[in-house]
C-alpha cells in the first residue's frame, strides 16, 4: 500500500486533500508524524519518517520514495487517472499542466516566502520576478475560465490555492483570484482535511 507521511496543518495537508479528491483514501495510508516547525519554534523530527531531512510530505510506494509536493502531485494524479485531476500525456493541456507544476516549485513557493518575509534583492527579482508577476499569471489564466487550466478543477488549482491558506495576506484585492480561491477552498475535501488535521493534532497533543 502507498503511504503518505503527513503532519497536520503543514504542506502535506494539501496532499491529504488531493488523495481525498482522487477518491484514493482507501488506497493510500496516511501516517501522521511530527516535524520541526519554525514559527513558532516547536516539534521534533520524527524517527519514523524516512524523509532524508525529516520533512513532509513524503510518499512511499514500494521501493520508491517520492519527495516534494509537486512530484507527489504528479505521481498521484498519474497513479489515479480516473479522477481526471491531472492532464493526459501527449495532450495540449499537458504542457500547461506541467508548466504550472514546475512554476509552483521553481517560482511561486520561493516568491511567496520572500514576500512574506519581506526579503528583496535584485538577484531574487532577476531569478524569480515577484508576487506581482505571479498574481498576473493567475489573473491571465483566470480570464479564460474559472480554473487555471480552463473549465475544470485540477490538481494545479489545489496546489496554487493552498498557498493562500498559509499566506492569506498574499491574496490580492482582485475579484477573479478571490473568487477562484473561494471556489477551491469551498470544496468538501478541504473541510474534511481541516477536520482530520484538527483531530490528529489533538490526538498527538494528548
Ligand atoms: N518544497 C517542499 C517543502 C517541504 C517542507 O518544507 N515541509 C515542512 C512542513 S510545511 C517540513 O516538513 N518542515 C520540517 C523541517 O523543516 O524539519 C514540498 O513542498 O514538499
Amino acid at each position: 500500500m502507498i503511504t503518505l507521511y503527513h503532519s497536520p496543518f503543514s504542506r502535506s495537508s494539501r496532499i491529504v486533500t488531493l488523495i481525498d479528491e482522487l477518491g484514493a483514501l482507501d488506497r493510500v495510508r496516511i501516517r501522521d508524524v511530527t516535524i520541526r516547525r519554525a514559527i513558532p519554534p516547536s516539534g521534533e523530527r520524527d524517527p519514523a519518517n524516512p524523509h532524508p531531512e525529516g520533512k513532509v510530505p513524503l510518499l512511499v510506494d514500494g521501493p520508491a520514495l517520492i519527495r516534494e509536493s509537486t512530484a507527489i502531485l504528479l505521481y498521484l494524479t498519474e497513479k489515479f487517472p480516473e479522477a481526471k485531476l491531472g492532464a493526459a500525456p501527449g495532450t495540449a493541456e499537458r504542457g500547461r499542466f506541467l508548466s504550472w507544476i514546475a512554476y509552483y516549485g521553481s517560482v511561486v513557493e520561493p516568491v511567496v516566502i520572500f514576500d512574506r518575509m519581506e526579503i528583496t534583492h535584485p538577484f531574487l527579482r532577476d531569478s524569480y520576478r515577484g508576487m506581482h508577476e505571479v498574481l498576473e499569471s493567475f489573473a491571465r489564466a483566470l480570464d479564460a475560465g474559472p480554473y487555471l487550466l480552463g473549465e475544470r478543477f485540477t490538481a494545479v488549482d489545489l496546489l496554487m490555492s493552498s498557498t493562500f491558506a498559509w499566506y492569506p495576506d498574499g491574496l490580492p484585492d482582485l475579484k477573479s483570484i478571490q473568487d477562484w480561491h473561494a471556489r477551491c477552498q469551498a470544496r468538501p475535501a478541504v473541510a474534511r482535511t481541516v477536520a482530520r488535521d484538527r483531530a490528529a493534532m489533538e490526538a498527538m497533543a494528548a
